[in-house]
C-alpha cells in the first residue's frame, strides 16, 4: 500500500465546530477547466455615486434619505428578511410539519462614504470605526428580549449576490439561534463540558503548533485556513485570548482585529488582483442571557473563487447530494495566501 500524501489521496476530513464531515480530492486540482467563467468587473467606481442608495445623503428606495455620514451609518433594512410583530404559533399535532413564527430586526451597515472603497482598501483606523458598530449593534440588538442571536455578516461582489458595491454589510438579529449557530454551539459546548477548555483554543494552540495552515496573525489574532475548509480560499479569523463576543474585546484586541481583516482582505484582492468576493461573518455567544463560556469569537471567510478571478466554485451535485467536497488542499491554499504581498495590488 502507498504512504498516504493529503497532497495527493482522497481523504475526508472532519470539521468539529459543524461535526459534519468533507471530502478532499486533491489529485483532481489538476483537471482542466472548461466550465463557466465569471464575468470580471473593471471596476472604475466614483468615490460618490448620485444613483447609490448607500451613499451618503442619498434617497432610498422607500423614500427615506441617508445621513450625511462622515465614517459608519446603520439604518433599518427597508426589504427585512424579519419582522418584530408577534403572532400567534399555528396548532399542529404532527412532528413532520413543525413552524414556528420567528421575529427579528435586520440592519444594513455602510462601512464608509466612499463608495469606491472595500475594506482591503480602508485605513485600520476606518475598519476600527466598523468593528465599533458591529459592537454598538450587538448591545442595541442584543440587549432586546426577543432577540437571542445578532447575525453580523458581509457578502461582497456580484457574485456573492451583492447588489450593491458601495462597501456595506448586514446584520440579522433574531430570536432564534440559526441552524449554524445552534450546531456550532452544540459542539462547542459537548467539548468545553469534557475539557474544560474552549475548542478553538485547543485547536489554535495546534494549528501554531503544526504551522501548515497559518496565513497571518499578530499579538492577538491568527488567520488560518481551517484543515476542514470546503471553500478553495477559505479562511478562519481565531481570538487567540478565549472571550465570547466582540464586546469582550479589549482595545488592543479591538485594532489588532481590524489589523487582520485589513491584511487577510489585502491578500484576497491581490490573490487575482480582483476586488474579491466572499461572504463572511461573525459567530460569538448568543445574546440569550445566558452564560456561554464555551463560545469563543471567530470570524468565518467563504470565498467562491477557484482559480482565477473568473472561475468560482460551485456547490452542486455531489455537495448537494452527499457532503461538501474540495480539490486544493486546506495546506495548498494557506501557502498560497501566506506568500501573498500584503500591499494593495492597486498600489503597486
Ligand atoms: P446586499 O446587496 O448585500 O444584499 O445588501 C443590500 C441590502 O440593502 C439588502 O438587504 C437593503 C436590501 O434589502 N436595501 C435597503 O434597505 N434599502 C434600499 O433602498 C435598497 C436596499
Amino acid at each position: 500500500m502507498e504512504a498516504f500524501d493529503n497532497n495527493e489521496h482522497p481523504h475526508r476530513r472532519f470539521n468539529p465546530l459543524l461535526g459534519e464531515w468533507i471530502l478532499v480530492s486533491p489529485h483532481r486540482a489538476k483537471r482542466p477547466w472548461q466550465g463557466q467563467k465569471e464575468s470580471t468587473q473593471a471596476l472604475n467606481l466614483p468615490e460618490y455615486d448620485p444613483t447609490c442608495y448607500l451613499c451618503a445623503g442619498n434617497e432610498r428606495s422607500n423614500g427615506v434619505y441617508n445621513d450625511k455620514y462622515t465614517d459608519v451609518f446603520v439604518f433599518d433594512n427597508d426589504f427585512p428578511s424579519l419582522l418584530q410583530g408577534e403572532a400567534e404559533a399555528p396548532e399542529e399535532k404532527s412532528p413532520l410539519f413543525q413552524l414556528k413564527p420567528e421575529r427579528g430586526i435586520n440592519r444594513v451597515i455602510c462601512f464608509s462614504p466612499r463608495h469606491d472603497l472595500t475594506i482591503p482598501e480602508m485605513e485600520v483606523s476606518a475598519i476600527e470605526k466598523v468593528i465599533q458598530a458591529w459592537k454598538d449593534q450587538y448591545v442595541d440588538l442584543g440587549s432586546r428580549d426577543f432577540i437571542n442571536h445578532v447575525q453580523i455578516f458581509e457578502n461582497k461582489g456580484a457574485v456573492m449576490g451583492c447588489s450593491n458595491p458601495h462597501p456595506h454589510g448586514q446584520i440579522w438579529s433574531q430570536s432564534s439561534l440559526p441552524t449554524q449557530v445552534e450546531k456550532t454551539q452544540a459542539n462547542l459546548k459537548k467539548y468545553f463540558e469534557e475539557h474544560g477548555r474552549s475548542l478553538l483554543s485547543d485547536y489554535l494552540a495546534e494549528e501554531l503548533e503544526r504551522k501548515e495552515r497559518i496565513v497571518l496573525e499578530n499579538e492577538h489574532f491568527v488567520v488560518l485556513v481551517p484543515f476542514w475548509a470546503i471553500w478553495p480560499f477559505e479562511t478562519l479569523i481565531i481570538s487567540k485570548r478565549h472571550f465570547g463576543n466582540i464586546t469582550q474585546m479589549t482595545a488592543e484586541e479591538t485594532a489588532a482585529y481590524a489589523d487582520v481583516l485589513k491584511r487577510i482582505t489585502v491578500k484576497y484582492d491581490n490573490l487575482f488582483e480582483t476586488s474579491f468576493p466572499y461572504s463572511s461573518g461573525i459567530h460569538q455567544t448568543p445574546t440569550d442571557g445566558q452564560e456561554h463560556p464555551e463560545w469563543h469569537f471567530h470570524m468565518h471567510f467563504y470565498p467562491p473563487l477557484l482559480r482565477s478571478a473568473s472561475v468560482k466554485k460551485f456547490m452542486v451535485g455531489y455537495e448537494m447530494m452527499a457532503e461538501a467536497q474540495r480539490d486544493i488542499s486546506a495546506e495548498k491554499s494557506a501557502a498560497m495566501l501566506r506568500e501573498l504581498s500584503e500591499t494593495h495590488y492597486k498600489q503597486k
